[in-house]
């Protein structure tokens, strides 16, 4: 017989725990079709702001670990920080939550930032494959002491549709390609900035001149883990990512702040309308009260 402890489901790092809160989360998140994933606490609230001034009232936030707004009823803004072990975490609480909602058709669009691979800053990609280190889809995972390979499938059509909306924009460029999923940011990304590289700069320079010619346009820290976690529960998911420097020219972008911050804003108004477009215009918005 399992004791009331044993019962119980407890998101840690969200804050919510079942059974108690389960009314409360089936009656919030019941709506979400889209969960959009983002680094930054500020982007999550970007991002909520285009849909209105107020929309960051609708802070379902519980903890410091993690930012959750809900500025319309089907659309869920989360951050996860930086890397696997953070969206790992968010990305397994985020299941519960929506599981006790009973919400079943939904889908996850990351909206990150990125170096870019020989195209120009403020390019945004949508990535055709998540790629680990060796460039391959799938992710290996030390558990329990041997080291699994998960795949990791992005959704065609969603990532197919993103892209073709994307596309469409005059605010910036936008391409399709590869992203090279790095474990850590300096020296699984080829920097020599870090501290004690672990190799030259021009042994650098020939991996990402490899990645480059193999169809990668660009490296971040959280679309492997996504589309892995995506293809285990079996839940679509597509990934666009804003450029911030040309790796192929330099390891940290050079350009000024307020052309990096034009960047990010446009492709989140751009990602936006897509949502809005995609997810919300055909949906009756009612029920929406502030938590
Ligand atoms: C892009 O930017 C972050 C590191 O600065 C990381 O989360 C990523 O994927």
């Amino acid at each position: 017989m399992p004791t009331a402890a044993e019962n119980q489901v407890i998101l840690y790092h969200l804050g919510y725990r079942f059974p108690r809160d389960k009314a409360f989360v089936h009656s919030q998140f019941h709506h979400v079709r889209v969960v959009l994933l983002c680094g930054t606490i500020s982007r999550a609230k970007k991002l909520a702001q285009c849909f209105g001034n107020d929309a960051c009232q609708y802070d379902y936030s519980r903890t410091d670990r993690f930012m959750l707004l809900l500025p319309v009823p089907t659309v869920l803004i989360a951050s996860h920080g930086i890397g696997l072990g953070s969206i790992d975490c968010l990305l397994n609480d985020l299941h519960h939550l929506l599981t006790t909602s009973t919400v079943s058709d939904y889908c996850y669009l990351r909206i990150g930032s990125s170096g870019g691979v020989g195209i120009p800053p403020g390019t945004v990609v949508v990535t055709r494959n998540a790629l680990n280190s060796c460039l391959k889809p799938e992710m290996p995972l030390a558990v329990l002491g041997s080291t699994h390979y998960l795949p990791a499938r992005l959704d065609i059509p969603l990532k197919q549709k993103l892209f073709a909306f994307l596309e469409r924009q005059s605010s910036f460029q936008c391409v399709m390609g590869d992203t090279l999923c790095a474990e850590t940011f300096f020296d699984a990304q080829a920097r020599t900035d870090g501290a004690n590289p672990l190799f030259s700069p021009e042994q650098a320079a020939a991996y990402l001149k490899h990645c480059h010619e193999a169809g990668v346009k660009n490296i971040e820290m959280e679309s492997l883990p996504l589309a892995t976690f995506a293809t285990r529960v079996g839940v679509p998911a597509a990934v666009a990512c804003v450029t911030f420097v040309d790796r192929l020219l330099d390891q940290t972008p050079t350009e000024h702040v307020a052309k990096l911050v034009g960047y990010e804003s446009n492709a989140v108004v751009a990602v936006i309308d897509f949502v809005k477009k995609t997810f919300v215009a055909s949906t009756k918005l009612n029920g929406h009260a502030t938590p």
